[in-house]
């Protein structure tokens, strides 16, 4: 197939904290592996993402932390870009909606999208009763509010969740309507707030639904949970909803109407929209010319693919494909990736949810202190909560790290690197006359570039790493049954044949392990001493010639234990 243009983002982290091992999992790892997948591939990739620096989840980590909403933006951002290099997510760029550098670009861009469905009539203009907090003045929209949830659970009962947030439940995962929450309290000041007018523009979305489900039922090869959520929104119709919010951070309203002064984009408005202005920031740097964004967002050529959390779903599967489809001018996602949360499991504590405040989390900037990234890219991928939640077991984690990433796959590339040194001189020995084990063996290299390839195209990178897995596994069953330690001694030309089949199985295993591990990945191109384009996927089954010499054995995994993990 000719090669194919893919614009890939992944989900735009709040810059109020933090990233930890379930933001990882959820939508920066599956997109990292994806983009190396395609690149390894010849595509042409743009892998865009930032920080979501707007809205109310900033300017409440600003108060708590006695800061403001642009040291906070800054502060996090950084973090954010170090722990993501740290774990090799490498993004074309990492911009962010507040941040100095892009801030005009963004606004700019969000501002002539809010203007275009101004005028295509999308939006309607309401003066309604919203919270309001009189002791500081401010109305408290989103985040700013919690109370008990008014919702139904789905088996008929009351929901009744006492902590929900003004913009959504996070025990029935419905969207809230603050002014129906029940005794809601100001997440600032504690105070009980009161109903006041004002006014805001909300989105008709209902305009969209025939459309929006036209599409949907086009859609092939997404994932079942996506759909469905998406299908369920629409059966129940779509609400009107608020596109701006009385703050006074954020992207301001673009119109000329006094009843806009002081009032900003809701947050879900505008961050969207950072996946185009940070392309066009990208384009800006790379080719001089910002208006080559035009490219990659209004190309029918190009496949957008929109990588995110499950908590996601309704912004980027409806919301913002609805926000397109009004522009009219920009490329539908081609695919919206979206992964379930992770659970958490402590040594000797019980799994639970994933939490900062409750301190359950691990951290990434934590976790690279002590470990490389790759193992914990292994367990992310093997654990990955495609179809439901998982959990991240710290035990599991070494387990699995000592078992099977060293046991399996760093054992079977040491084993064949150090032989060929030990006893072949560092060469490659020439491969004879191959016989039917040998034979399968290369033929089981052909095949899981094969199958990994078909399960990445699919999005099904644990189905894709457990392909990498086996043809380690089958390499390691090669080696036993072949014995080249004892053939060593009496039947040369037998023992080199073995060798020759074991390297180029790990010349294979370096390709197809590169978008999930890709550190190790570049090891074992060094210990084979091939170029980086060796990681081309076509090139994957190429045989190393006999007499090439290899490079210096080293190890590719370590083995782990608990106490590192914690050892403060
Ligand atoms: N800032 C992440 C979250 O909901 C949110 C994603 C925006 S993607 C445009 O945790
Ligand atoms: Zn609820």
């Amino acid at each position: 197939m000719a090669n194919q243009r893919f614009l890939v983002t992944a989900a735009l982290p709040y810059s109020n904290g933090r990233l930890h091992v379930g933001h990882i999992a959820g939508a920066y790892l599956p997109a990292d592996t994806y983009v190396r997948y395609r690149r390894a591939r010849g595509d042409d990739v743009r892998f865009i993402c930032g920080s979501d620096d707007n809205g109310v989840a900033n300017l409440i980590a600003a108060h708590n932390e006695n800061s403001s909403p642009e040291e906070i933006s800054a502060r996090y951002n950084a973090q954010q870009k170090r722990d993501f290099a740290g774990l090799g997510v490498e993004f074309d760029i990492y911009g962010g909606t507040h941040q100095p550098d892009y801030v005009d670009l963004h606004n700019r861009t969000s501002q002539e999208v809010f203007l275009k469905l101004h005028e295509k009539g999308c939006f309607v203009k309401r003066t309604s009763e919203q919270l309001f907090d009189p002791q500081i003045e401010k109305f408290l929209p989103d985040r700013y509010v919690k109370g008990r949830c008014y919702h139904k659970l789905p088996d008929g009962s009351d929901c009744d969740y006492p902590g929900a947030y003004g913009d959504q439940c996070e025990h029935c995962g419905n969207s809230i309507d603050p002014v129906q929450l029940i005794n809601p309290v100001s997440t600032i000041t504690g105070s009980t707030p009161i109903p006041k007018r004002t006014t805001h523009w909300y989105m008709r979305l209902d305009q969209f639904e025939k459309q929006l489900r036209t599409w949907l039922d086009s859609q092939t090869g997404w994932r079942p949970t996506v759909l469905n959520f998406t299908r369920g929104l629409l059966d129940e119709g779509l609400p009107e909803r608020a596109m701006t919010r009385d703050l006074d951070w954020g992207v301001p309203v673009p119109l000329d109407d006094p009843d806009a002064a002081g009032k900003v984009l809701y947050v879900w408005f505008d961050a969207p929209i950072g996946y185009v202005s940070f392309t066009a920031m990208d384009c800006r740097i790379s080719d001089g010319d910002e208006s080559a964004y035009a490219a990659w967002w209004k190309n029918p050529d190009c496949k957008i693919v929109h990588f995110i959390g499950e908590d996601n779903i309704i912004f980027h599967a409806m919301i913002w494909p609805a926000m397109l489809m009004a522009e009219g001018s920009y490329e539908l996602p081609h695919n919206v990736v979206a992964n379930s949360f992770l659970n958490i499991k402590f040594p000797g504590k019980d799994e639970e949810k994933i939490s900062k405040s409750r301190g359950s989390a691990l951290w990434i900037e934590d976790y690279l202190q002590t470990f490389d990234p790759d193992p914990l890219r292994y367990y992310l991928t093997a654990i990955a909560p495609e179809t439901q939640r998982t959990t991240f077991d710290v035990d599991d984690f070494l387990n699995r790290n000592n078992s099977e990433l060293l046991a399996t796959l760093g054992n079977f590339v040491n084993r064949t690197m150090t032989f060929a040194h030990k006893y072949f001189d560092g060469q490659v020995p020439v491969a004879g006359e191959r016989n039917d084990t040998d034979l399968a063996q290369l033929e089981a290299c052909k095949s899981c570039v094969e199958s990994a390839a078909q399960q990445l195209d699919g999005f099904h990178f644990k189905a894709a790493l457990a392909e990498v897995m086996n043809l380690a596994r089958k390499g390691n069953g090669y080696f036993d049954a072949t014995a080249p330690f004892r053939t060593r001694k009496t039947d040369l030309a037998s023992c080199a044949r073995a060798v020759n089949i074991c390297l180029q199985t790990v010349r294979t295993l370096t390709t197809v392990m590169a978008p999930f591990l890709p550190f190790s990945a570049v090891k074992a191109l060094t210990m084979l001493n091939l170029e980086p384009d060796a990681l081309q996927w076509n090139r994957a089954t190429d045989e190393l010639p006999a007499g090439r010499s290899l490079g210096e054995p080293q190890l590719l995994f370590k083995k782990l234990d608990a106490d590192e993990l914690f050892d403060d």
